[in-house]
């Protein structure tokens, strides 16, 4: 039998999307790329976050899931409010798994519990829904006197013409707490990804930066893009305490309005998921001269190499050196691991389709196992995750930008203080570190033999499994039981399933069991119906 590796990938693509009628397969085609370099610097283009076909079964959320659901979810001290019919609030509530330590905040407010809507009916559709939000905020705050509270709009609100932005001005003045409204319907945009945009700016313009306070500690970071599913974020900020690193604010996993709005006094932003949260990181570099790396703690490799990266962007050799105690004591057991698992997983193969950076990340953590990605995709990225940051000499401008109010960002004369040298800033390099570059998730996969396959129809998916067979297939609760009935495990990688934390050194043998267990489970040797194997067997109880 031909080996995967004998298969012309070309031909399999050809074959997949010859089902499709001449128009759509045109346009999926620029989507479906085998992983090539085009020259030395560049990969092959890939088309992203443009509009998915109607017809086709996406797995792409919407605007108001990429800004309630993701960015603002996993903030526990504001109330999230839907302005929306029930189903909007009650479907993003906590199914992310984002979890949250409210003893870190002395007023251990959690309100993330709770779910909160005006839960829009047909008389608000037709008469207007200003009268119900204002109603439901007061409420809101009368029950629970919280220091904020935010809007979100949903579909119906947007072409109702609610105006959440007058009724929050309007009860800030009246109630003396922030009040701010986003406007993320869900219809804006292409995919969550707008949804970030929107969120990004409003933490900008309402939370960030009202709180002067200045901490103790030598190396000061926030880290932007980490939502702590399944307590990731608990893990990385035990290793950075470890280290000697203080994180002064997450965006926005175990975070806290208290952080958020002291976060402009941090050195440097860290940013492990890029594509929902780096608006704010460039916003905070404009206003307040805060350069911002990427980074990343999903694999043992990749989160020794961010250590290593933080501490050199400081070169302080107290920090060096600590980083590399601290690496060599987290990799005993990490190493210990690699080999048991190593030992039934080597050469086994995975695909991978989330979100907008975790099917990136998370192929570290197959290459450890000693497996091989051999087709990810994301649902709502943009090119430069895919072909990275460093090798597009320009990224074109964001269709779904289109819709979403590009805030006017500049420097605040007070506050504005370079954690670097200004021409180092400009140049965008610190110590031989060069600030805002990242490779994309093609420069990281095998040429020529694997695909990244963008906004992945179900069609398509049920082709690849079909063709290929992989040992495990990665997405999310959509895709999940499809996946099972073709006889193999799935892993979710949004909500981690129930498992967790997988971030950091820890997380990782985590990780490493999890996946061992599922691929050699017993289980999956039983799938086949008995006569599926003996044919005489139908026969049989055909006669019964
Ligand atoms: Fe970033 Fe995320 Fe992701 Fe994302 Fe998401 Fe998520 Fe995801 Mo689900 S912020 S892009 S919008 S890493 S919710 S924690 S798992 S699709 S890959
Ligand atoms: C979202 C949230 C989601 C959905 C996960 C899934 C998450 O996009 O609105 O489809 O299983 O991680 O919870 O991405």
């Amino acid at each position: 039998a031909a080996t995967w590796r004998e298969i012309d990938p070309e031909s399999v693509k050809t074959e997949i999307l010859a089902k499709y009628p001449p128009k759509v397969a045109r346009k999926r085609s620029k989507h479906f790329v085998v992983n090539k370099k085009k020259d030395e610097k560049s990969y092959e283009e890939i088309q992203a976050n443009v509009r998915t076909i109607p017809g086709i079964i996406s797995q792409r959320g919407c605007c108001y899931a990429g800004c309630k659901g993701v960015v603002m979810g996993p903030t526990r001290d504001i109330i999230n409010l839907t302005h929306g019919p029930v189903g909007c609030g009650f479907y993003s509530w906590l199914t992310r798994r984002n979890q949250t330590d409210p003893s870190t905040t002395p007023d251990g407010d959690n309100f993330m519990t709770y779910c909160f809507t005006t839960d829009m009916q047909e008389r608000e559709i037709v008469f207007g829904g200003e009268k119900k939000l204002r109603q439901a905020i007061q409420e809101a705050y009368d029950t629970f006197k919280p220091k904020m509270i935010s809007v979100f709009s949903t579909c119906p609100v947007g072409l109702i013409g609610d105006d959440v932005h007058a009724v929050t001005r309007e009860m800030q003045k009246k109630l003396g707490i922030t009040i701010f409204g986003f406007s993320c319907e869900g219809y804006k945009g292409v995919s969550q990804s707008a949804g970030h945009h929107v969120a990004n700016n409003g933490l900008f313009q309402h939370v960030i930066g009202k709180d002067d306070t200045v901490q103790e500690g030598e190396y000061k970071v926030n880290l932007l893009g980490e939502y702590n599913i399944g307590g990731d974020e608990f893990i990385i900020d035990e290793l950075f305490e470890k280290c000697g690193i203080k994180i002064i604010s997450t965006f926005s996993g175990n975070s806290s309005v208290d952080h958020f709005q002291n976060s402009h006094t941090a050195d440097l932003n860290l940013i492990m998921c890029h594509r929902s949260i780096n608006y704010v990181a460039d916003m905070m570099e404009e206003k307040y001269g805060i350069p911002w790396m990427k980074i990343n703690f999903l694999g043992a490799n990749a989160t020794s190499a961010s250590l290593r990266k933080i501490a050199q962007y400081y070169g302080d050799q107290k920090l060096i050196d600590r980083v590399e105690e601290v690496i060599a004591e987290e990799m005993v057991a990490v190493e210990k691991a690699q080999a048991d698992v190593r030992s039934r997983l080597e050469g086994k193969l995975a695909m991978m389709f989330v979100g907008g950076s975790r099917a990136h990340h998370y192929q570290e953590l197959f290459n450890e196992m000693g497996m091989q990605t051999i087709a990810a995709g994301y649902e709502f990225a943009h090119r430069d995750d895919y072909e990275g940051r460093n090798v597009l000499p320009t990224i074109k401008v964001d269709a779904d930008s289109r819709n979403i109010e590009e805030l006017e960002v500049k420097k605040d004369p007070e506050r504005y203080n370079p954690r670097i040298p200004e021409d180092e800033l400009a140049a965008g390099v610190r110590n031989g570190i060069e600030l805002k570059a990242y490779d994309g998730m093609m420069a990281d996969m095998e040429e020529n033999v694997t695909y990244a396959i963008d906004d992945i129809s179900q069609y398509e998916t049920e082709k690849m499994i079909e063709i290929y067979k992989p040992d495990i297939f990665c997405a999310g609760i959509k895709e999940k039981y499809m996946v099972q009935k073709h006889g193999m495990p799935m892993k979710q990688l949004h909500s981690y399933d129930s498992g967790g934390p997988y971030a950091a050194y820890k997380g990782a043998i985590n990780f490493y069991c999890e996946i061992d267990r599922m691929i050699n489970s017993k289980v999956w040797k039983h799938i086949r119906a008995p006569w599926e194997e003996n044919p005489q067997l139908a026969a049989m109880y055909a006669n019964e």
